[in-house]
C-alpha cells in the first residue's frame, strides 16, 4: 500500500519556469499525415455552469488519487493552498478527460485538506473514479477541449530520429529507441498542428528501477519563425541503474484557462510518488503555470 505524500509544490513562474526548456532546430515540419485514430466518444454536454463564461466561479484541475493540482478563476491560475480551498466548499461536476476527449462525468465533494508529512487537498468523487496517469478532471465546462487531440501511430521515424539525437546528446548511446506517444494537436488554433512527443524505456505507471540507458521524456515540436524547433517539456536520462526512476506521461491536453490556447498537462510518478505540471505554450516559451507533486 502506498504511503503517500510529501508535497513538493512546484511552480516555475516566468523566468524560472522555462529552466530546463531547450529548443533545437530539426528537420522535418509537423504536418497531418493523415492518420485518425478512433476518438473516443465525447458524452453530452454538462448541464453545469462553465467556468469560462461565470465571473468567480472557480475551475479545480485534479490528478489522481483526487489530488487538486490548482485551480482557474476568471482566466488566471490558482495555486493550491486556502483561497482556493476556500472556493471549493461546495460539490461540483467534473468531466474527466483522457487525452482524446472526455470519458466520464462524476460529482467532486468540497476540497479538504489531507494531513500527511505535507499537506494536500482532496476531492472525492461521486461515482468513485479512479483517475489514471492519462486522466485529468476538471470543473464542468463546454470549452475544455476546443480541438481533439490525435495519435498518430504510423510514420514516426523522424520523431525516433529525434529522440535518438537527444538520446546521444545526453550520453546515451546504447538503448532501446522507444516512442510512446505522437500527439497532433494545434494548440493555439491558429492553423499549424504540434506535435507532442512522449518517448519512455520505462514501463509502467511507477517503475520500481531503471537500468544503465533508460530515459523517459516529453517534447513539443512546434514551427517557430519558419522552422521546426523541438521544445523539452521534460527529461530524464538515466546513465546507469537507478531505484524509483521518473516517468512522465501527457495526462490530457486542455485549455484549462478558457483563452484559447490549449495547455500540456503531464502527469509524472516515481516510486510512491507523483505530480502533475500543467503547461502553457506561448510562441517559442513553455512555462509551468500550475504544478504540484505528493510522495514519500
Ligand atoms: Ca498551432
Ligand atoms: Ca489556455
Amino acid at each position: 500500500m502506498k504511503k503517500m505524500w510529501v508535497v513538493l509544490f512546484i511552480i516555475m513562474l516566468l523566468c524560472s519556469g522555462c529552466s530546463g526548456i531547450s529548443i533545437t532546430t530539426c528537420s522535418g515540419e509537423p504536418q497531418n499525415d493523415g492518420s485518425d485514430n478512433k476518438q473516443e466518444e465525447i458524452t453530452s454536454e454538462p448541464e453545469s455552469s462553465d467556468h469560462n463564461t461565470v465571473p468567480g466561479s472557480v475551475c479545480p484541475i485534479i490528478s489522481g488519487a483526487g489530488c487538486v493540482v490548482g485551480g482557474v478563476k476568471d482566466g488566471e491560475w490558482l495555486e493550491v493552498g486556502d483561497e482556493l480551498q476556500e472556493l471549493i466548499k461546495g460539490e461540483k461536476k467534473y468531466n474527466i478527460y483522457s487525452l482524446t476527449g472526455k470519458v466520464g462525468e462524476v460529482t467532486g465533494s468540497p476540497a479538504v485538506w489531507v494531513q500527511e508529512a505535507v499537506e494536500w487537498l482532496r476531492v472525492e468523487f461521486a461515482p468513485e473514479y479512479n483517475l489514471t496517469a492519462e486522466n485529468v478532471a476538471m470543473a464542468a465546462s463546454r470549452t475544455a477541449m476546443p480541438r481533439v487531440p490525435v495519435m498518430q501511430k504510423d510514420n514516426i521515424e523522424g520523431y525516433e530520429q529525434e529522440v535518438k539525437r537527444i538520446l546521444e546528446k545526453n550520453g546515451i548511446t546504447d538503448t532501446v529507441i522507444k516512442v510512446n506517444r505522437v500527439i497532433r494537436i494545434d494548440l493555439e488554433g491558429d492553423g499549424t498542428e504540434e506535435v507532442i512527443v512522449n518517448a519512455s524505456s520505462l514501463e509502467g505507471e511507477t517503475p520500481i528501477k531503471a537500468q544503465k540507458g533508460a530515459y523517459s521524456m516529453i517534447f513539443l515540436r512546434k514551427l517557430i519563425d519558419g522552422k521546426v524547433k523541438t521544445m523539452m517539456l521534460r527529461e530524464e536520462y538515466y546513465t546507469d541503474y537507478l531505484e524509483a526512476p521518473v516517468i512522465n506521461k501527457v495526462a490530457s491536453v486542455l485549455d484549462a484557462n478558457g483563452d484559447g490556447v490549449m495547455e500540456i498537462m503531464i502527469w509524472e510518478a516515481y516510486y510512491e510518488g507523483e505530480a502533475m505540471y500543467v503547461y502553457e505554450i506561448k510562441d517559442d516559451m513553455a512555462k509551468i503555470v500550475l504544478g504540484f507533486a505528493i510522495g514519500t
